[in-house]
């Protein structure tokens, strides 16, 4: 199996593979995932929105944007650090060993709330997870405090392709994500990057989102794929279900293409029953959100995560058997 890593994969190709009958591409991938990443290990990730709503951006897909009136969510201020700590801590209990937090900002502004997500990021830290961030576009200052805090990753999504992504947003261009991504990548912190499926692009258009995603050296570290879930008040509350095989589809791709980056299923996973999201794991899905909620959306059941858990057997970090052989 050639799995090198490239960069100069083209949407065409990225389709084509995409397209291929679907056990074929589920096989591929799953060889690529099993050369390079212990297939039984799941990370699982806690999200927290540690600043709701309220957002001047305009993203179609997202409740949290001021432009949607008619959704119903509860603005809120910045949480103090004590209680995302105790959340996380809590999180780590359960079996979460990375704490994303996310902040409805269109971009960080220096003063007492981003000195405050510097604290939180310590704090995470210090309880032993991996921090990650999402607090839309930063200046490389930012960069350079979040690295110093010893922040992990950076979640920027390009959320879809640079031909549909005018029809999903208008307050940010697609160059100002890639230069926030640049920036992050600067003070080498990871990146993690990634899109949205069932906003109504095409697979030609998925395909284009991964190119702009593989054509970056070194890959990012993660990427999140998410499945629209839409809400009531958003211009996307109608888009009918995506097939989950979609998603399967999706997450195949992105791994042969991207062999070593970690592939987050990630938004959407509640609408996926256990073998389809055990389908996304064998075609090369490394991680899941494990919690309750997602930021402001209701996420796969945690009783549920368990029994999905327990019966593939990967709440041990690496099978015995693994050590055997
Ligand atoms: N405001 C920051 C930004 O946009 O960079 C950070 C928070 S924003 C909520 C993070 C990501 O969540 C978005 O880029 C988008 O990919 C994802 N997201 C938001 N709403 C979603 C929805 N309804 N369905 C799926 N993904 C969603
Ligand atoms: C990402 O790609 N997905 C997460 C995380 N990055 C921040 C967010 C999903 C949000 C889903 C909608 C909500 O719960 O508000
Ligand atoms: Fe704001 Fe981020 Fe939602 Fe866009 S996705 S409206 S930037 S919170």
């Amino acid at each position: 199996m050639n799995s090198t890593i490239r960069h100069d994969w083209s949407s065409d190709h990225i389709v084509a593979l995409h397209n291929q009958p679907l056990l074929a591409l589920v096989g591929r991938a799953s060889a690529v995932h099993r050369q390079h990443h212990d297939p039984n290990h799941v990370q699982k990730a806690s999200l927290l929105s540690i600043k709701t709503g309220g957002c001047p951006e305009d993203c179609a897909y997202c409740p949290q944007s001021a432009h949607h009136r008619d959704v119903a969510l509860t603005k809120d201020r910045l949480m103090n650090p004590d209680s995302v700590l105790m959340l996380a801590k809590r999180a780590r209990d359960a079996g979460a060993d990375r704490f994303c937090m996310g902040a409805a900002w269109r971009q960080v502004r220096d003063g007492k709330e981003f000195d405050a997500v510097l604290t939180m990021v310590r704090g995470v830290r210090n309880l032993g997870m991996e921090a990650c961030v999402t607090l839309g576009m930063l200046q490389p200052h930012h960069a350079e405090q979040l690295a110093q805090a010893g922040l992990t990753a950076y979640n920027h999504n390009l959320d879809t392709s640079p031909e549909f992504y005018g029809k999903i947003i208008s307050t940010r261009t697609y160059q100002e994500r890639l230069d926030t991504l640049a920036t992050v990548r600067a003070y080498n912190i990871a990146l993690c990057c990634g899109g949205i499926i069932g906003m109504g692009e095409t697979v030609e258009d998925r395909a284009s989102m991964l190119q702009v995603l593989a054509s970056m050296t070194p890959h990012p570290e993660s990427v999140p794929i998410n499945a629209l879930v839409p809400v009531a008040g958003t211009p996307l509350a109608d888009r009918p279900p995506i097939d989950p095989l979609e998603l399967v589809r999706m997450v195949a791709t992105a791994r042969i293409i991207m062999p070593k980056t970690i592939v987050r299923l990630s938004a959407g996973r509640s609408a996926l029953n256990r073998e389809a999201q055990i389908l996304c794991l064998i075609a090369g899905a490394n991680s899941v959100f494990y919690g309750d909620t997602l930021l402001t959306t209701p996420n796969s059941d945690t009783n549920e995560d368990a029994e999905l858990f327990q019966a593939i057997g990967s709440w041990v970090e690496r099978h015995p058997v693994a050590a055997l052989e």
